[in-house]
């Protein structure tokens, strides 16, 4: 059903897709049903002559059941949506899996900084790989990042990777994700944060084993030139 979401290429990116699929259904199916409803309504009780319209004031039972039940119906598929997230919530955001590499991203207007760590796999260290507007990971590797932002509010959008994390100023904001298909995806800013915000743009490559090796080989020479 949601055939034109971009593809996922994340490990948790079908359990956000199953929410997604769940509040598609349930509000498409009463969306249809309430236009339907009110189409019929609005024929069955045109104006005719020498019938004039009633004022309800809402004090007796039956018109006050068309406030409650889609209410009361309205709260229950709420909190149904609620206990369906909150485990992949839990799972996705509130565990941060061991991870095999830790990555920094920091927004900053109007540019995404990516600092990689270099072959000794450490952060703060003098091989650090820093590169603006492209993040290159290894496929089927559990990445963990440090989110930080220059400036004002950005935030870090991976719709392949089905990641959306805002980064704020002042704050680390840890998150992680793990690709499993090799390629070049999408990243964007999702947070209005200027007059360049629509260009903030970068991409984000997934890349087997052998050929991060051979990048990491490449950069590491560029670095030390
Ligand atoms: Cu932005």
């Amino acid at each position: 059903m949601l055939h034109w979401l971009p593809e996922n290429i994340s490990t948790y990116g079908h359990r956000i897709d199953g929410i997604l699929q769940a509040i598609a259904w349930i509000v498409g199916v009463w969306f249809l049903l309430v236009e339907a409803v009110l189409f019929y309504f609005l024929i069955r009780y045109r104006r005719r002559p020498g019938v004039s319209a009633t004022y309800q004031p809402g004090t007796k039972w039956r018109p006050l059941l068309w406030l409650l039940v889609p209410a009361i119906l309205i709260l229950g598929f709420d909190l149904g949506i609620d206990f369906m997230q909150g485990p992949v919530w839990t799972e996705i955001k509130q565990s941060l899996p061991q991870p095999d590499q830790t990555i920094r991203i920091k927004g900053r207007q109007f540019v995404w900084e990516f600092t990689h760590p270099g072959r000794d796999g450490r952060l703060d260290t003098a091989d650090d790989i820093l590169a603006t507007n492209q993040l290159t990971v290894p496929i089927n590797t559990k990445i963990q990042f440090e989110l930080q932002s220059a400036d004002v509010i950005h935030s870090l959008w991976i719709p392949n990777l089905r990641l959306k994390q805002d980064a704020v100023p002042g704050r680390t904001i840890p998150g992680w994700f793990e690709a499993t298909k090799e390629g070049t995806f999408p990243v964007a800013c999702a947070e209005l944060c200027g007059s360049g915000h629509g260009v903030m743009k970068g991409e984000m490559r997934v890349l087997n084993a052998a050929n991060y090796q051979k990048w990491l080989e490449e950069e590491t020479k560029i670095g030390s030139r």
